[in-house]
């Protein structure tokens, strides 16, 4: 079995692994559970490559100082500073407890193997990457301050960062876990009798919503998601999404097994 047949680039969403309207406010029992999960699903034998939103870390912080419209004058620079501080805490506070959980976790932090150019990625440094994969240690990225060739900085969405490990690892499968059970036909945080779709092709996707983002979010929040959600199925790569605060649905969408979430598959192709 190839390395593809067992690897799965998996988005621990924002929203879900911290307090969204408590500022630098972790959810430390829904990353503990996640830690938990993802040690069940390497033990099976998968590969993973993870990479963390910024929540209640980096996204207020970029708000305040307007990071996203990159060098403006040096309070601007400060402001890059302090949204990559806060994004380095998230990170290793998650780096701490999947290691304590006995996860072998490598933090490469995306601003320090990629540059932008308009918020875009536009260099991707992969070596690190394949290189810690082939010393079998998990690679943990984030969404983060990228140095951006056109405004200096910008910020680049984890979903962004997901979409180019999707392109260049070809994963078996890709899981954005959020803090919903996953794609309803309606915005299930407006209506009471949404239904959760197990199971949609793309063209399904195009007309459903998962729901507005909730409180601060800088990156583009579900528009942005669905756009690499839409990118990534049109490779040929199935696209998971469920919650994170359900303590088995990581699990079960990683082996595939039967739970209350989204699979949006590739259409089959024609040869
Ligand atoms: O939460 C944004 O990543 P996202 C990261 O995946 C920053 O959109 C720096 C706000």
């Amino acid at each position: 079995m190839s390395r593809r047949d067992m690897l799965a680039v998996i988005k621990l969403g924002g929203s879900a692994i911290t307090i969204k309207d408590e500022i630098f406010t972790p959810n430390t029992r829904v990353i503990e559970n996640i830690a938990e999960q993802l040690l069940e699903t390497w033990r099976d034998g998968w590969t993973l490559i993870l990479v963390h939103g910024g929540g209640s870390y980096g996204h207020p912080i970029a708000k305040k100082y307007r990071v996203m419209e990159g060098y403006k004058s040096p309070r601007s620079m400060l402001g890059y500073l302090e949204t990559r501080m806060a994004m380095l805490k998230l990170n290793e506070l998650l780096a701490r407890t999947f290691v304590s959980k006995g996860l072998p976790v490598v933090p490469l932090h995306t601003a320090c193997i990629s540059v932008a150019e308009s918020g875009l990625i536009l260099n991707f440094y992969y070596t690190s990457i394949e290189t810690a994969l082939r010393n079998n240690f998990i690679p943990l990225l984030e969404g983060d301050v990228v140095l951006d060739a056109e405004r200096g900085f910008s910020i680049v969405s984890g979903d962004q960062v997901v979409y180019w490990l999707a392109r260049k690892f070809k994963p078996k499968k890709v899981i954005f876990g959020i803090d919903v059970k996953g794609i309803y036909n309606r915005d299930p945080k407006k209506h009471k009798d949404a239904v959760l779709l197990k199971r949609i092709s793309i063209e399904e996707l195009r007309r459903v919503s998962l729901g507005k983002a909730y409180g601060i979010d800088v990156t583009g929040g579900i528009q942005s998601k669905m756009e690499y959600i839409i990118k990534i199925v049109e490779g040929g790569i199935p696209v998971y999404v469920g919650s994170l605060l359900d303590p088995r649905v990581l699990v079960q969408m990683v082996r595939g097994e039967e739970g209350q979430y989204t699979i949006i598959w590739p259409a089959p192709r024609r040869e």
